[in-house]
């Protein structure tokens, strides 16, 4: 039986904004587990027999968001690995979920009062920032939607239409921490540094 309830950080910010890269380092820092969404679904998109590879390839290139019950389906799998593993893991950064309305009342309904949402870390960058890395990344990346195209629609249809007004929600119960994500990784690291220390 799992004897602690996860406490979550829900890990948001534009494409490219460095999510992943300052989950890395909150791992090596912190007693966290990181989980990608994104990173989630694209193990689950190359897995043979998986019945949602398809499914999940076209909305990613799309820059679209998959349908929750299966990324919940696979958060919820690699949460309750890591603490069937180790009961001492129960703190986990999400990164790159809640990212829509879907996805936001899919974590409701099968894990309310199953995991506490602690707080949204949310990395703030330019539309610009955002496009430049993902376009310098996309050189040696092979994402399939480290491209304009793609780009254009996870930044502006899928990010800012969608996602922001999930982040603005959860910034009206005061639970969200915006740190700019413009700088150098080390200078956002501080930031993040700071928030940690005193909550995390
Ligand atoms: N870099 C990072 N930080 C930097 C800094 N401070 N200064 C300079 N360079 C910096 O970083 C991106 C690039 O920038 C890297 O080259 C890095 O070295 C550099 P990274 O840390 O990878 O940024 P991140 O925010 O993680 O970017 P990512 O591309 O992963 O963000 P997305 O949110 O777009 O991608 P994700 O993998 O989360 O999702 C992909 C797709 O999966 C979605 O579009 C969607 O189709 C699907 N998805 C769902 O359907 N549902 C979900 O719940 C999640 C994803
Ligand atoms: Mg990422």
């Amino acid at each position: 039986a799992l004897t602690m309830k996860p406490q979550v950080i829900f890990v948001l910010g534009g494409p490219g904004a460095g999510k992943g890269t300052q989950c890395t380092k909150i791992v090596e820092h912190y007693g966290y587990t990181h989980l990608s969404a994104g990173d989630l679904l694209r193990y689950e998109r190359k897995r043979p027999d998986s019945e949602f590879g398809q499914l999940i390839d076209s909305y990613i290139k799309e820059g679209r968001i998959v349908p929750v019950e299966i990324t919940i389906n696979l958060l919820r799998k690699a949460m309750e690995k890591t603490m069937t593993e180790n009961e001492n893991k129960f703190r986990f950064l999400i990164d790159g979920f809640p990212r829509n309305l879907d996805n936001f009342e899919g974590w409701t309904r099968d894990m309310d009062g199953k995991a506490d949402v602690k707080f949204v870390l949310f990395f703030d960058c330019s539309n610009e920032v955002c496009i430049d890395r993902c376009l310098e990344r996309g050189k040696s990346s092979g994402r399939t939607d480290d491209n304009r195209e793609s780009l254009n629609k996870r930044l502006i249809e899928t990010f800012l239409q969608c996602t922001r007004p999930i982040i603005e929600q959860y910034e009206r119960q005061g639970k969200v921490r915006t740190i700019d994500a413009s700088h150098s990784v080390d200078e956002v690291f501080n930031n993040v540094k700071k928030i940690l220390d005193k909550e995390g």
